[in-house]
């Protein structure tokens, strides 16, 4: 039986909007534990790490928060050490998506040391790439992507153990709509491969899961870091970043359940709800939906 590791980290530090650190909250309210339950997963909510509150200053060198945002990385990355050391899924309750630096560190930390090919999936409508050096905005929930390759401040590289904890190739991002216009250049100078809105449009859901799912094995360790913001507002209105034209709801659920079907999803991030700006927690109920698919809760299994 899978036994899933719950861990909150209440958290806004990266965001350039309030209210993101509401999100574990929001995911337990929406009952996710219990779902998982239902779905035969045993269940442990570790609760919330603690760390500084949002000081909600201006960039400096291109950063904001860049100590507090350290701080709350290093609560991330020892608790998902910890439930994989367990040989538990660490379920990251976010919180800003700058806190997937210590999850996915620990998550590659772990994969070197069991010889496991590790592949992330990284489902948002921004691609999260840049550096303090090209962000228009210093909010680091724009830059995780680029950390993890090598790329940011020597605080928040390397914590892997290698100088990335990633490689261009073992990422894949779904679901893209924004890129900033440095961020482009980037992706093309970094070899990354995405699979935008428009290559969704032609191509369709499956085909696309179909490119990003081939080369998983059974030696295979899937990563999946779910933006909320992924999905179209339309859907998900609790997001403080969100860009018109993303996945509907079923497309999001096919590209969920083929993830699902490779039975190798070994740590989720889920971060981004914002329940200050949605609507009756409709963003949270959606994303446990999705999580419930993620491990292999079909219209037609059990
Ligand atoms: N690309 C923009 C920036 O870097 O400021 C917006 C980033 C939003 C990031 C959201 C969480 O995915
Ligand atoms: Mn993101
Ligand atoms: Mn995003
Ligand atoms: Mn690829």
């Amino acid at each position: 039986m899978t036994t899933i590791s719950l861990i909150g980290a209440p958290t806004d530090v990266g965001a350039s909007v309030r209210g993101a650190g509401m999100g574990p909250d929001a995911l337990r309210v929406a009952g996710l534990g219990e779902s998982l339950r239902a779905h035969g997963c045993e269940v442990i909510d570790r609760g919330n790490l603690a760390g500084p509150p949002n000081p909600w200053q201006t960039p400096v060198r291109g950063i904001r928060h860049l100590p507090e945002v350290v701080a709350w990385n290093r609560a991330v990355f020892d608790a998902v050490s910890t439930a994989l050391a367990m040989d538990h899924v660490p379920l990251l309750m976010g919180g800003d998506h700058c806190l997937a630096i210590g999850s996915i560190s620990a998550v590659a930390r772990q994969c070197r040391q069991e010889q496991k090919m590790l592949r992330v999936i990284w489902l948002d409508a921004h691609t999260d790439v840049n550096t303090e050096a090209i962000s228009p905005s210093g909010n680091i929930h724009g830059m995780p992507v680029a950390c993890l390759l090598g790329h940011g401040p020597a605080d928040l590289v390397g914590w892997s153990g290698e100088p990335a904890a990633l490689d261009a190739g073992s990422l894949d991002f779904v679901g893209i709509r924004s890129v900033d216009a440095d961020e482009k250049q980037a992706i093309r100078r970094l070899g990354l491969q995405v699979f935008d809105m428009r290559h969704i449009d032609e191509h369709g859901m499956r085909y696309t899961m179909t490119e990003v799912l081939q080369d998983v094995d059974e030696n295979t360790h899937v990563h999946v870091s779910f933006d909320l913001d992924c999905l179209d507002p339309m859907e998900a209105p609790g997001v403080g970043t969100g860009v018109r034209g993303g996945p509907t709801y079923r497309e999001m659920q096919l590209c969920m359940e083929m993830i699902a079907d490779t039975g190798r999803l070994g740590s989720l991030d889920v971060v981004e709800i914002n329940p200050a700006l949605d609507v009756r927690n409709r963003t949270a109920e959606l994303a446990v939906d999705f999580i419930q698919s993620l491990f292999g809760a079909s219209t037609l299994a059990r």
